[in-house]
């Protein structure tokens, strides 16, 4: 691929400053074929980088404690900015595939996995409709674990609410703020109760 056609998913020739940003979540807490959830997150970043993405930076990788408690082993958490797609269902496309390069099932939600990609945020878009963001986002907690979203939701409607996210994404985009509610991502990750913030420990 030629530098002239860096750029945007259907947009090649637009240069990349016009991207949005792309902010994913990684996660696993169990061996993949290439090794420990920490491999896991590396091997799929670099393949992330062999598709239209762009890894433009990497957070350092934490040990989580699994959430919800006692529900399986410690995570390997991260969060990465990206360029290179407009097209959000591109994208979790692309997080899909690679998810099941690397041997995720879904057998259960929450259930213990290989690799988890979540699409944070892409720029400032809010999917389908602020309207269905914030009724996922405002799902009472009982009925979480359950009801899963049929479609893309943008921002991920439970970032603010995850130290595992949060922390990660502090590190690697500090400056980045939430669509919505207009937060920064330092500032959520400072607001976090201590208990949960000490419990993340950078690898
Ligand atoms: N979906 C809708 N919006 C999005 C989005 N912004 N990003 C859809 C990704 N997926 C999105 O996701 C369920 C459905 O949500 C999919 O059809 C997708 O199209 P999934 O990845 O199939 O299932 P999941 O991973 O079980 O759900 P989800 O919502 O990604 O789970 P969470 O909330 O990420 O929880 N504890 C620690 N310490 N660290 C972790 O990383 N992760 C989980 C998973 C639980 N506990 C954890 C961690
Ligand atoms: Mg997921």
């Amino acid at each position: 691929m030629g530098p002239q056609d860096v750029g945007c998913h259907k947009t090649p020739i637009i240069a990349r400053v016009a991207c949005p940003k792309v902010i994913i979540a990684l996660g696993g807490n169990i061996e993949s074929a290439v090794g420990p959830p920490a491999s896991t997150l590396a091997a799929a970043l670099e393949s992330l980088g062999d598709s239209f993405l762009t890894v433009e930076a990497v957070s350092p990788f934490f040990a989580t404690p699994c959430f919800p408690a006692g529900a399986g082993p410690d995570y390997v958490n991260a969060a990465a900015v990206l360029s290179g797609s407009d097209d959000p269902q591109a994208v979790l496309d692309v997080l899909h595939s690679t998810e099941a390069v690397f041997g995720r099932s879904r057998r259960q939600r929450w259930g213990q996995r290989t690799l988890d990609l979540d699409l944070i945020s892409l720029g400032d878009v809010v999917l389908p409709d602020l309207k269905t963001y914030l009724s996922w986002r405002d799902l009472p907690p009982d009925r979480r674990i359950e009801t899963v979203p049929d479609r893309l939701i943008l921002p991920h409607p439970r970032l603010q609410d995850r130290a595992f996210v949060l922390i990660p994404l502090a590190h690697v985009a500090p400056d980045w703020r939430h669509p919505v509610t207009g937060l920064g991502a330092a500032e959520m990750a400072d607001a976090l109760p201590q208990v949960e913030k000490s419990a993340i420990k950078q690898l």
